[in-house]
């Protein structure tokens, strides 16, 4: 008979469990001074492309402004942000990879 004040606060703690993770885009951005070359290295080395599907989306970051590398849990997009932005200042480049909440 009646909902207990246990059973509320148990819900509310399952529904939170339950939620799924956030979920973040991880973008390139365009600059005039990275060869378009290292883009598509870097869309196959951190994003697993191949080479067709990664000039695809260099090609559209260069005439867009932007692109979406892919869509993941916020730990597994800030490390591949992290990653390409690392690789891309040890080659001198100012490819730029950022993360926007879905
Ligand atoms: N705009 C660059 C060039 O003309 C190529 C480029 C593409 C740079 C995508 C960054 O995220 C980028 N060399």
């Amino acid at each position: 008979f009646g909902t207990f004040k246990t059973d509320i606060i148990f819900k509310d703690e399952v529904e939170q469990v339950l939620q799924p993770p956030s979920m973040y885009k991880v973008l390139l951005n365009n600059d005039d001074y990275t060869p378009m070359d290292f883009v598509v290295e870097v869309l196959q080395k951190y994003f697993s492309f191949d080479e067709e599907r990664a000039t695809q989306i260099m090609l559209d970051v260069h005439f867009q402004g932007k692109g979406v590398c892919g869509i993941f849990t916020a730990e597994v997009a800030e490390t591949k942000a992290a990653q390409v932005n690392t690789y891309a200042r040890e080659h001198e480049y100012p490819l730029l990879c950022t993360i926007e909440k879905v």
